[in-house]
């Protein structure tokens, strides 16, 4: 094994090149080889000083996260690190890539540090439901101070390589090749005889908790608001008090229990999965490796309205020319003007200086008409959601666009295929649904009609991927994966309120679950009008049998479309965001049930967290049982990044499997007989409920 760890000489300075593609994981073969080779540098007498470095493209990104699921073996990791502070020559870490959570942790081990000036590194564990547990909690604060290592770890953020060295955790960076570089940097080490420096022992002390109340309180509050409800935040503070109340032997035991406990909770095994979920979404299965993208030089953006925006702002951001065009001068100005506020908005929030802003806002033109879109390769329909309306777009831009063209349209539930066959080509069409706003939701649902060429796919999804966006692939059908499988959620949320419940009754119940808001007050922010259109477009194949949002469209025809109403499912005083519960709504649903016959009752949380989430679920596994989605993991994607799902969570479909598919069925099945049609079971549910099956998991 220990062939995943190198040795090498140059001169008097031994290299250890760790070569474990494709992220140097640290697992086993190279803990090993690691422990093996620094031995053999230590009694090595042609050897002064040693270098560790990274094959390919980094140094290694972390521990090996698919071992956690297994027992865990010798040397731990823990140990080599501390090992490293046995070794009597100088030990340099040469960083480039990602040297992030344990591939932090073997670098804060080495005695010193230098690295590639477009290296990042950092402890991103707490993502992943743990913290830094090869004593990055002990060692970061005493390398980096208190505030930047609980920067660090808490927020788990990786760090450029020129801000590491702000902090103290890089001694120097390398231009040019980093390999001869750290040898010489270990060289001159060795000529000016400079110590070795053990980041295991106090430098100067990092004070008591109390000395620090401040600082540890900040990082509480931004944990609690940025990871609502997750606890690796705060064990990860945790582990760093003990740092500063026991000595670092005791502190590295301590937090060897409390790593365990994290490692092996709820939590952290959700997280692993929406980990790999988010990878798994780029393989489709029969579009491999080979299906080249096609080449995206320039793009085009139709309509200048919110989306077309944002998708413009997305594009350019990612360094493409785009040309937005709209129907007059005046909707072009107004759309640009808008953009240019975007951008303002990015510069006065310090994401970006003006330097940049103004090279962003170069890369967007504007223009009347289709013809100037003829030399884009890719061209992105925003109009608003009419279907005749789309379908003349796209009879005008087969006319226009460069043979090869991508032809996308933003649509959020459209019959995509219809679109399509109104174009002589209709493989180069496909659908992009963004999310709003779209130059900064991380969600980008690719839709593939049933004609789309697998390049053109392929193309959509490296486009998500160069935008800084997770694409998730979906199969067209009314609603995608994304809204048909919320819409059964607000559906229910609506009716409950129709039965009896308040919407804040019902919306603390889903954020009780760790969304950061309730269905109903994202209606309120949305615009109940949005799904009242949709809704009323759809008047003519609505199924008499099955029960109607009747208590919605009322809240619409009484003006209520939300906060730019000043009131939807709650109020909002003085122009204000603020939700404040309405007794004219109860009056509405008091007003609506009596209509419909419905019977008013108190209703309990549980029934309306499993209506809500139920619903949901049902919907899902019929998504996926129609191959509408290529697997649940994708499901459960959609839901993380398009409606702030809690990660810890997994994703609607790994929660269904936590519960358990057969309480879930009968439950449906229940609902189906109080409620009816809109509550049939997904016959996968009904059959996986059947067989101890899972979504997620194999059986
Ligand atoms: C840790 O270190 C705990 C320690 O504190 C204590 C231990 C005691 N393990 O993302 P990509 C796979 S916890 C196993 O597509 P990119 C990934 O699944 C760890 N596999 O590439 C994918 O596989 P496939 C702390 C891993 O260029 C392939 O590598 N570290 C790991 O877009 C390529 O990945 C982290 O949390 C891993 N650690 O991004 C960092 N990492 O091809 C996690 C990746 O089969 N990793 N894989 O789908 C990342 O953030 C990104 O992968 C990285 C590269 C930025 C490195």
């Amino acid at each position: 094994m220990s062939d995943l760890v190198g040795y090498e000489t140059e001169g008097r300075v031994a290299i250890l090149p760790i070569d474990n593609p494709p992220v140097n994981a640290l697992g086993i073969g190279v803990r090993e080889g690691l422990m093996r080779q620094l031995d053999r540098a230590a009694a090595d007498d042609a050897v002064d000083a040693i270098v560790i470095i990274g094959m390919g493209r980094t140094f290694p990104a972390g521990a090996d996260i698919r071992e956690f699921d297994q027992p865990t073996r010798e040397p731990h990791l823990i140990g080599v690190v501390d090992h490293l502070d046995t070794i009597e020559k100088p030990v340099v870490a040469a960083i480039h890539g990602t040297a992030l959570g344990g591939g932090l942790e073997l670098a804060l081990g080495c005695h010193f540090r230098v690295a590639s000036p477009s290296a990042r590194m950092g402890t991103p564990e707490v993502n992943l439901g743990i913290f830094p547990g090869a004593a990055g909690t002990q060692r970061l604060p005493r390398v980096a101070g208190l505030d930047h290592a609980l920067e660090l770890i808490v927020l788990g953020k990786p760090v450029g390589a020129h801000k590491a060295k702000d902090y103290g955790i890089v001694d120097a960076i390398i231009e040019g090749d980093l390999r001869s570089g750290a040898v010489a940097f270990a060289e001159k080490i060795l000529a000016d005889g400079t110590p070795r420096r053990i980041s295991s022992e106090p430098r100067g002390g990092i004070g008591s908790p109390d000395d620090h109340a401040a600082t540890i309180a900040k990082y509480r509050d931004l944990a609690n608001h940025r990871m609502r409800g997750q606890e690796s935040p705060h064990q990860a503070i945790d582990s760093v008090l003990d740092g500063m109340l026991m000595p670092y032997p005791d502190a590295v035991q301590a937090d060897r229990k409390r790593f365990e406990t994290c490692k092996n909770s709820d939590q952290s095994r959700a997280l692993r999965y929406a980990f790999f979920a988010e990878r798994e979404t780029a393989k489709i299965p029969d579009i491999g490796k080979d299906i080249a993208q096609r080449a995206i030089a320039n793009a085009g953006v139709i309509g200048a309205g919110t989306m077309g925006r944002g998708i413009a702002v997305s594009l350019a951001d990612s360094g493409l020319p785009v040309t937005v065009v709209e129907t007059s001068q005046e909707a072009i100005d107004t759309g640009l003007a808008e953009i240019a506020k975007l951008y303002d908005g990015m510069v006065r929030r310090g994401r970006i200086d003006e330097a940049e802003k103004e090279r962003r806002l170069a890369r967007i033109t504007g223009a009347v008409g289709f013809d100037e879109l003829g030399a884009a390769d890719l061209i992105v329909e925003a109009a608003f959601e009419d279907l005749d309306v789309k379908k003349e777009i796209f009879a005008k831009l087969d006319a226009v666009a460069k043979p090869g063209a991508v032809l996308a349209t933003n649509t959020s539930y459209m019959d995509i295929d219809a679109i399509a066959a109104v174009t002589n080509r209709p493989a180069d069409v496909i659908g992009l649904h963004y999310f709003v706003p779209a130059n900064a939701m991380r969600l980008l649902e690719v839709v593939r009609p049933a004609k789309a060429a697998p390049d053109a796919i392929a193309t959509g999804m490296a486009l998500a991927r160069v935008t800084g966006k997770v694409g998730v692939l979906a199969r067209v059908c009314h609603g995608f994966i994304a809204n048909r499988s919320r819409l059964p959620l607000v559906r229910e949320a609506t009716f409950l309120v129709e039965e009896g419940a308040a919407p804040a009754q019902v919306d603390a119940v889903l954020t009780g679950l760790g969304m950061p808001m309730g269905p109903l007050a994202v209606s309120d922010l949305s615009g109940l009008d949005v799904s009242w259109r949709m809704r009323q477009s759809l008047a003519g194949q609505r199924d008499p049998d099955a029960r109607y949002m009747h208590l919605a469209d009322r809240m619409c025809e009484l003006g209520r479309f939300g906060i730019k109403a000043g009131k939807g499912w709650y109020r909002y005083e003085d122009g204000g965001r603020n939700p404040v519960p309405d007794p004219e709504t109860e009056a509405i649903a008091i007003e609506v049930a009596r209509e419909q016959g419905t019977e008013r009752r108190d209703i309990s949380d549980d029934e309306i967290r499993e209506r809500c989430l139920y619903a949901a679920i049902n919907e899902g596994a019929k998504i996926l049982d129609e191959g509408i989605a290529a697997r649940a993991s994708d499901i459960d994607v959609m839901w993380l990044y398009g409606f702030a799902y809690p990660r810890w969570r997994g994703g609607i479909m790994y929660t269904a499997d936590e519960i358990g598919l057969a309480k879930i069925h009968a439950r449906v099945q229940q609902f189906h007989a109080e409620h009816g049609k809109h509550w049939d079971p997904s016959p996968l549910l009904e059959r996986l409920a059947a067989e101890g099956g899972f979504f997620t998991r194999p059986t």
